[in-house]
């Protein structure tokens, strides 16, 4: 169960949790058209809170609904403002925060009219996504049998809520056969994402992840590279197989929700020495020390608030 925070933005107001609901001719409950982000903000070790690159999570909610024709009625430093405030007045110093933009009732049909835009920005506390094993030994991954979205079919750049339903079948696929996570491919064969999440693989000493074509333009995928650049690694964006996979020295899964995650084994095969790998541990060390406030150099990725 979501642990219940007092109040929810709602279309540029506060409202009370229980109070944040919707009618059932919600064009977006029907129809699957709206877009929305996670986002974490940290308590620092130094006392300070702060939200992981707001202005970037905020940007591709604009850009998501953008791809869907959807027209969001805040601009973004209204809608940085609109996330602060949320934890402000939940007087939470780290949590989850979830902004979804939806389209409301009115006309029913596919051709949403003009039906409102609406706006929703919830928070809650969330701790590793996966389990705090997962972060520590690693995490179990199955093929899914659902292939990821072709780039045509639907947009694989917005972070839109239709584009989940391939998420759930895929992830409740494979929990039900006892892994934690599932491994897609796009529609030629090649390794994509997870249902939550972007790839990387390790093989000596180079860390590769997909290209962005099919995939969600993941924040975490980019603090990543960039901070592994920045620790000396070659980073390469490039397609690749299920059994480069299999082969790989490390794998990792990246997301805003699971943080970096390692994989220790796919489709039954142990990747590596099936365990956290020592790149892989590096970045995670390198990643938490970032996003708790360790390192000044990263400093223009936090967005500090205080209660
Ligand atoms: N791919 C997908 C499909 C995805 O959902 C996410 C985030 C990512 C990649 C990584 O993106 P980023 O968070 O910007 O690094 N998934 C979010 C939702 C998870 C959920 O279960 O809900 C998240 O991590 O917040």
């Amino acid at each position: 169960m979501v642990q219940k925070a007092e109040k929810i933005w709602f279309d540029g107001k506060l409202v009370p949790w229980d109070e944040a609901n919707v009618h059932v001719l919600t064009h977006t409950l029907h129809y699957g058209c709206g877009v929305f982000e996670g986002i974490r903000a940290y308590h620092c070790t130094d006392g300070r809170s702060a939200v992981y690159r707001l202005r970037e999570h905020m940007q591709r909610l604009i850009d998501s609904a953008h791809i869907l024709g959807m027209k969001i009625p805040f601009s973004l430093d209204e809608l940085v403002q609109a996330v602060v405030d949320t934890l402000v007045a939940n007087k939470m110093k780290a949590g989850y925060i979830r902004p979804l933009v939806f389209i409301g009732d009115g006309v029913m049909g596919v051709h949403p009219g003009a039906n409102p835009i609406r706006l929703a920005i919830a928070a809650w506390p969330w701790g590793a996504y996966l389990g705090d094993d997962a972060l520590l030994k690693g995490i179990r991954v199955k093929t899914s049998s659902f292939c990821r979205l072709h780039v045509n079919t639907m947009m694989t750049k917005a972070k839109a809520c239709g584009n989940y339903v391939n998420s759930v079948l895929a992830k409740t696929e494979v929990v039900a056969d006892g892994y934690d996570e599932a491994l897609m491919l796009d529609t030629q064969g090649f390794v994509s994402e997870a249902s939550g999440e972007n790839i990387f693989v390790i093989k000596n000493e180079v860390i590769k992840t997909t290209p962005l074509t099919s995939v969600l333009p993941g924040i975490t995928r980019d603090s990543i590279m960039t901070l592994a650049r920045e620790l000396g690694y070659e980073v390469v964006e490039q397609l690749f197989t299920r059994d480069e996979l299999y082969v790989a020295d490390e794998a990792f899964f990246s997301g805003t929700a699971a943080e970096i995650t390692p994989i220790r084994e796919v489709d039954r095969r142990t990747i590596g020495a099936g365990q956290a790998g020592p790149v892989t541990q590096l970045l995670q060390k390198e990643y938490f020390r970032i996003v708790k406030g360790e390192n000044p150099d990263y400093d223009a990725w936090l967005h500090e608030y205080s209660i």
